[in-house]
Order: C-alpha cells, then structure tokens, then sequence
C-alpha cells in the first residue's frame, strides 16, 4: 500500500491536494528573494522527478511492509514502526510538494506538470514542516488505527464482542433492546479517540496550511482535476439528482420498521432511530431486506444461505470472486496473493479487521486483509477488494506518479461495479441457485440492491462534510457529536436512539475518521459504478434489463475495462471517465435509470404515507 500515491483502497495517512497553493512563490519579491527558483527548467524537473521517482519506489516498499506488519498484528512494538515509517514517508512527502511547488512558474511538458501536481497533492495528513510535530502526527495516526482495531465492547451479560461480533447481530437481530445494546457498546470505544483526532486535525490542518492551503479540508477537495469549490458543487448536485429516490425509500422503509417494531418505536414523523437498520452504521441496509421485503416479488434466495448450502468457506468465496475477473479476460491473481493474504480473523492477536487491498511493491505482491464473514454482503466485499487489487496491477506499468485511480472515486467503484453483475442469471451460472427468478421477482432484487446502494449515498456524503467543517473550524470539539447527528439527520433522516452523552464522539465509532480515509471517494463510487455497469452491459451486447444485466464472460466488456484501469491517474479522470462511459462528467442518471421500476413501485406503496424527516 504506497501511502503517497493512494495506490490503494487505504491510503491511510498520507495523501491528497493542492494547486492554488505556493501562490507567494509567485510574487515578484519572492522571485527576488530566491532567485534559485527563477533558474529552474524543464530540464531540472526531469532530473528532480526522476530522482524523486526512485526514492518513492524505495518509501513505498519500507512504508506498506511497516503498516502491513502493524494491521496484521497490533501491538506496542509494531505501533512504533509504524509511527517511525510513517513519519519518514510524511517528511519525505511534504519535501517532495516543496520542491514541486519550485516549479510552480517554469514552463514543464504537460507530463511534467502532471506530475509536479501530484507531488503537491498527495498527502492526506500533511505534517507541519517540524520533525516534534510531524513525529507527533505520525504517533497519534497510528494510535487511531490501533485503538479502533482493537475495539470490544463486554455485553450486560459480561461477553467480550468484537466488531466483527456486533457487525453479525446487527445484521440478523431483531431486538429492539439487543440492536441497541450493540449500537451504544460499539460507540463506547471512540469517546477515548476523541483528544487525539482533536490533535491530529490541528497538526495535518497546519501541515495543510504549509503547503498553501486554506485547511485540510480544502486540500482534499484539491484532488480532482478541478477547483476544489467546484468539486463540492459537483456533489451537491450529484446528490440533488438522487435525493427524491432516496427519500421514496426512506419512507417506505420507516413505515415498513413502524411495523415491524411499533409506531412508538419508530415514529412515522421522526428520523429513523439508527440501530434498526441492519448495519451498525446505518449506512447500507441490505441485511433488513427481509423485514421490508416486497410481497409476492421476492426473489426467493438469499446468498448467505446458498453459500452455506454450496459450503462456501472464506477461500472459494474469495476465489469465486477472482473467477469474475478471470472470466472478463484478467489474469489470475498471483500464488503469493494466496499465501500472503489475510482471510480469516485471527484467534491470537488484534488485527485491523476493516476489510483493505494492498500493492506492497507496485509489481505483483497484492494481497488483501480481511475478517471474511460467511455473508452475502462479504461476498461483495470481496469483489470491491478484488476491484482495488486488479486496478493496481492494470496500472503497475506507469510511472510510480501515474500508479494510482484516475479520481479516488475509480478506486472505490471497480469491484462493486462487477458486484452489480452478481445477478440471478450469474449466481445460475456458477451453481450458487438453482432457478432464475422469473420478472415478476424485480422489485425485490432492485429492493435489496438499493438497501445497499440508495441507502448508502448520503452517508458516502456527509462523514466528509462533518471532516470538511471540523478541518475550517466551522465544527468545534465541543460540537463534534451534536454537528455529527445534526448532519445524520439532515441527509440519512436518522437519528441516535438514545441521547448521546456528552463526552461521545461517534464519528470516531466509523474506521474511516481514526483512520484517516477521505470517504467522499465512497459517495462517487456509488454513483459511478452505475455509469461503468451500463456502458461495460452495452459493451458486452446485454439485452436484459439493466438491473439483470450480467457481463460475466464478456472478454469485450474486460478489454474496455483494462483500458481504463491501466490508464492509472496518468489523464485527468475525465479522459478516464469519457474512455468507458463516453462522457466526461458523472451523473446519476444511470442510477435512476436501473432503479425506476422500483422508484414507480415505492410512490405507488407510499401514496397516504407521512413522508420526510
Ligand atoms: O471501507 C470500505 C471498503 C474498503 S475501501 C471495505 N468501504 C466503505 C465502508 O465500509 O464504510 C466500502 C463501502 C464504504
Ligand atoms: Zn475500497
């Protein structure tokens, strides 16, 4: 995992944005002053990125290996490796952006300039330029990882849960009282967090403002081939092009779990209470399908049982997985991903079970790390993580600058947009059902899927601009938790079941806040993958309705798919966007389109319905 360049799903620490920084180096007094800068040329900047490209290639070995060791087994000793690998790796990244920024007014090769700009823009907690500090940066980082990896909670009934444990009830009870003693057991392990992300944010905000940004927050939204204002409008508007669908759901849905658990429960008035929502997060809700199931079109499998039944064990899924990918004309994934993987949670030691892909070396050591659940909704896990391994070895052969998605959102999208072909027809194909359900079945099929993917978008949107507002100021600690459920309520329309003390800090209950992970890229994912699904349906000549549309086999759907992906990050992501998808901006129409039988079936069960939170 090259923390610089966001070669993977988790660069964790490390990486993201800037281009209207260093403007003071571009005052007349500055030339004066550093008459150096004013001597550069083109021909100084190859030498630098070459130089530069070596060094990259030798922190990115030392750091991914640092930070694998510390994932896969969390203690004191490999804390502190971590801290010291990250700590050089930061230095080295905020020096790099330095130099970059030299050449911010020499005329460079369109290539060249790419380039620099990368350099100025990939870090995602930028260290102040002072090595107490950016030491400090890199403990507190790894601290956060660590504290959350570790995370339990001891039940009433004195059981120790992990996660993973929680995760499974959350899913699968439905408890009124146990969901919540889940719910409010797994926030206890965060209020501990919060000093230390407090700390974080002051230290990478100042490092941020070293490299010439307004703030953090700023500097993440820099990293999209566009100004970062505009990047923020985009989402809006992403958003408002989804949110009426969005809200069809909702109502349905609170008025399905006012049944299912009472109207004094579930208010049909109110924002729904968050821990009835099959996920300890709210934010997808497939695992409740059941519960809000359609009558008469239910599809009448459930891929959890059938994986069971077909003894499906971590390994053939992961496999099961790897065989899509193969099927689209990839290659296979190497030996050593087998042997160096992490499937299973180990018995003896703490581990980061938050599920990741990673590239140790930028050739053909991917592996990823996961604590496989036995689930449908692990199944697609896997394929997104597969989707991160594959785009990393499409891109292994362009320069370590160009070694990463063409946005971060690519990253995210690529696994499950294969995931959306997991469809009755495909799990046939592979023996997993026996029958393929007849179209009288597709509003349950396109229920379940958007319990996962209409439901997840504005979570996908808000953690960050919860991030965006703390990382401005504009949300003080003292406000953390109330601007948190301010903002749940606002765009999930959910709220705390029960009133949040006032020490909580469950925004550190979610791994991408201690793990500094942007998670705007999730929200992109979302829409995108609808976009890449059509355009690779069409590619591969489907005939069935989107929502069936499988391009398992369809070696023409994978070439177009490799041309995308080994383009890396070297075009700006709309040159990407545009090979696959024909256009060079995203929309949500795709969504739309795949979910409007269920859009008509929801207006019509909600006719009468008390909408809107
Ligand atoms: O973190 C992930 C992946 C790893 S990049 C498992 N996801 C987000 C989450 O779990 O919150 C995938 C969907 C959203
Ligand atoms: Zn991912």
């Amino acid at each position: 995992m090259n923390k610089l360049l966001q070669r993977s799903s988790l660069a964790i620490l490390v990486s993201a944005a800037l281009s209207a920084c260093m403007q003071d180096t571009n005052t007349t007094t500055k030339k004066v002053e550093t008459p150096a800068v004013q001597a550069l040329s083109a021909k100084d900047a190859d030498t630098f990125l070459t130089n530069t490209e070596k060094e990259l290639v030798e922190l990115g070995l030392v750091i991914n290996r640092a930070e694998w060791i510390y994932s896969n087994f969390i203690t004191e000793d490999t804390a502190i490796l971590s801290a010291k690998a990250t700590q050089k790796y930061t230095e080295a990244g905020v020096r790099f952006a330095m130099e970059a920024a030299k050449f911010d007014n020499v005329e460079v090769s369109a290539d060249q300039r790419r380039k620099l700009n990368t350099l100025k823009q990939s870090l995602v907690m930028p260290a102040p330029q002072d090595p107490a500090k950016s030491e400090e940066l890199a403990k507190l980082g790894s601290q956060l990882n660590g504290m959350y990896g570790k995370g339990s909670y001891t039940t009433k009934a004195g059981k120790k849960l992990s996660l993973g444990d929680m995760t499974s009830t959350m899913a699968t009870s439905r408890n009124y009282d146990e969901l919540l003693e889940m719910w409010e057991g797994w926030r206890t392990v965060s209020p501990e967090m919060k000093p230390l992300f407090i700390r974080q944010s002051e230290l990478a905000n100042e490092g941020a403002q070293g490299l010439g940004y307004k703030d953090l927050g700023t500097m993440w939204r820099s990293n999209y081939d566009m100004p970062a204002d505009d990047f923020a409008k985009e989402l809006d508007r992403l958003w408002g092009q989804v949110k009426p669908l969005y809200d069809d759901l909702h109502c349905y849905v609170r008025s399905e779990l006012g049944e299912e658990y009472g109207e004094d429960k579930v208010p049909q008035d109110k924002p729904i209470p968050a821990h009835l929502l099959g996920n300890m997060w709210a934010q997808s809700w497939g695992n409740i399908y059941d519960v809000v199931a359609p009558e008469n079109a239910d599809p009448g499998y459930d891929v959890t049982k059938q994986l069971a039944k077909h003894n499906y064990d971590e390994i053939k899924m992961v496999k099961g997985a790897e065989n899509f990918f193969t099927s689209l004309g990839f290659d296979a994934l190497p030996e050593t991903f087998w042997t160096r993987s992490l499937f299973t949670k180990p018995e003896d030691r703490d581990v980061v079970c938050h599920a990741s892909a990673w590239d140790l070396d930028a050739k053909d050591d991917i592996r990823i790390k996961m604590c496989i659940q036995k689930t449908g909704e692990e199944f697609n896990v896997i394929h997104h993580e597969l989707g991160h391994n594959f785009y990393q070895r499409a891109y292994k052969n362009q320069p370590v600058y160009y070694q990463n998605s063409a946005n971060d959102g690519f990253h995210e999208a690529i696994g499950d947009t294969i995931a959306l072909s997991v469809t009755p027809k495909y799990l046939k194909n592979i023996g997993l059902i026996d029958t393929i359900p007849d179209e009288s079945k597709d509003i349950g099929l396109l229920m379940k899927m958007a319990l996962d993917k209409i439901a997840f978008i504005p979570f996908g949107l808000l953690v960050d601009q919860w991030r965006w507002k703390v990382y401005s100021g504009e949300i003080t600690p003292e406000n953390y938790n109330t601007a948190w459920w301010e903002l749940r309520e606002k765009y999930q329309g959910i709220a705390p079941p029960v009133n949040r003390d006032a020490n909580a800090f469950d925004p550190g209950a979610k791994y991408h806040v201690p793990g500094g992970v942007p998670y705007s890229r999730y929200f992109l994912a979302h829409i995108q993958q609808f976009e890449f699904h059509k355009a690779l349906c069409e590619i591969s000549g489907n005939t069935d309705p989107i929502h069936r549309c499988s391009i398992y086999n369809s070696k023409e759907a994978g070439t177009a798919l490799n041309t995308m992906l080994e383009m890396g990050s070297s075009q700006p992501w709309q040159q990407a966007y545009k090979v696959l998808t024909g256009s060079e901006q995203m929309d949500a129409t795709a969504v739309l389109d795949y979910f409007s039988p269920l859009q008509t079936w929801l207006k019509e069960k909600n006719q009468g319905k008390q909408c809107g939170f």
